[in-house]
């Protein structure tokens, strides 16, 4: 014992605040078997309209209506997915930092859904440890394998729960802003497969004459657990398959996906290492079964349709001794989650954790005691006061 008789006995939370020290995101420390995860269950879900208007209901799910003969890979394609880039082609500003509003609005429209048993409501709010975008978690996901870009993570703790929201990194903003025309291209050849696969109502026909306007998206909002944590998440779903084995959600969601067409085995190999990672993580994290991808050629027609099982994706990597695991991925998050519960232990909205990742180094956070950038907002504040 020696050491630890002489820490005086007073309850945790008012004992001296020793920070943590960095933490690693180093692939080898995070080996290991698989940890605990619960295929997350849909609480709600909400729909943003073509002015980016915030809507309490599902009214721009899309459903999936695959060319015939897709699954024997007869599918008569050639989808040009750089039509309408020129006319019929609205884009989201983005400029405009929404952080969690979406979140935070389903939040306070859904309260009731959100009590916890036992504690009183106003004490907890929101009985979850974490509230966040299926976007960051990807992020943190993915970060032991990530060799190009950093993020910056801001945490607030308000009433026992802890709000994550990803602020835009220097060399992000830079790269946004010099984003070249093909590169705009590219962008919007992922939205507009969207328009070639999916239709309005579940009998529906797709409508590629349509305008693209990424404004406009279908969220679901569900409630998950890894390990210890267990949290709230919405991701933006691109369409639900009326035709699933499995009706409910999100089993029956369909995550679409465009990739440049493969011609040989770098390529292959570079599209296992790095896309299949972030499409693995991004689908597993809600629990969406099935990856649609389309394949393009340079000229930006479709050339093939390929599904991915999502639980499948590991096992096609698991050849290639420098790929990525799963496990890795997952304990690494788990222990980014334990520490943000180590350093953010202030529950208070003006406060803010800045976590910030670059490549090759150790995760660290600074403190904002008053905030100029919340991360959650005063409305949101007095709105789960009362
Ligand atoms: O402003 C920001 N930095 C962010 C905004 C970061 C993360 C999310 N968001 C917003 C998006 O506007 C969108 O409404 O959250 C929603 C999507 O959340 P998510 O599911 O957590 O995000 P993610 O998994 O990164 O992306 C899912 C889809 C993307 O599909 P692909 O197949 O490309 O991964 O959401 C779309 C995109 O279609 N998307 C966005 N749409 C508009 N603005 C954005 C964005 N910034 N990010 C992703
Ligand atoms: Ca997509």
């Amino acid at each position: 014992r020696g050491l630890d008789q002489e820490a005086p006995d007073v309850p945790r939370t008012k004992s001296p605040h020793i920070p943590p020290s960095p933490l690693s995101a180093r692939p080898s420390f995070y080996q290991g078997s698989f940890p605990f995860y619960r295929l997350p269950s849909e609480l709600g879900s909400f729909s943003l309209d073509e002015k980016r208007c915030y809507h309490n209901d599902a009214r721009r799910l899309r459903y999936l209506s695959p060319p015939p003969g897709m699954d024997r890979g007869e599918a008569s394609l050639g989808w040009d997915l750089m039509d309408g880039f020129e006319d019929r082609y609205v884009c989201r500003n983005e400029d405009d930092k929404e952080g969690l509003l979406h979140i935070l609005t389903w939040v306070k429209e859904n309260k009731g859904l959100l009590r916890g048993n036992g504690r009183s409501a106003s004490d907890r709010p929101v009985d979850r440890d974490f509230v966040t975008w299926r976007g960051h978690l990807t992020k943190i996901l993915c970060t032991p394998y990530e060799t190009q870009e950093g993020w910056i993570l801001a945490v607030t703790l308000f009433k026992g729960t802890l709000y994550i929201s990803e602020r835009e990194t220097a060399v992000a903003y830079k790269k946004r802003k010099e984003r070249t025309r093909e590169q705009e291209k590219l962008m919007y050849s992922g939205y507009k497969f969207e328009s070639y696969m999916c239709a309005d109502s579940p009998d529906g026909s797709p409508c590629p004459s349509e305008v693209v306007n990424t404004n406009e998206g279908f969220c679901s909002v569900l409630l998950g657990r890894l390990a210890s944590h267990s949290f709230l998440v919405s991701g933006e779903v691109d369409c639900k398959d009326s035709s699933s084995s499995n009706p409910s959600p999100p089993s029956c969601y369909v995550e679409l996906k465009t990739s440049a067409q493969i011609r040989n085995s770098h390529q292959e190999r570079s599209f296992h290492r790095y896309k299949l990672l972030k499409w693995w993580c991004q689908s597993f994290l809600l629990g969406i079964p099935l990856i649609v991808a389309g394949f393009r050629n340079p000229k930006g027609r479709i050339v093939s349709l390929e599904k991915f099982r999502t639980s499948e994706i590991p096992h096609l990597v698991r050849g290639d001794r420098q790929s990525w695991d799963p496990a890795v991925c997952m304990n690494f998050c788990n222990a980014f989650l334990d520490y943000i519960k180590k350093v953010a232990i202030t529950d208070d909205p003006r406060v803010v954790f800045v976590f910030s990742w670059e490549p090759g180094q150790d995760i660290t956070f600074t403190v904002e005691a008053d905030s100029a950038n919340l991360v959650v907002p005063d409305w949101y504040v007095q709105a789960l006061s009362q």
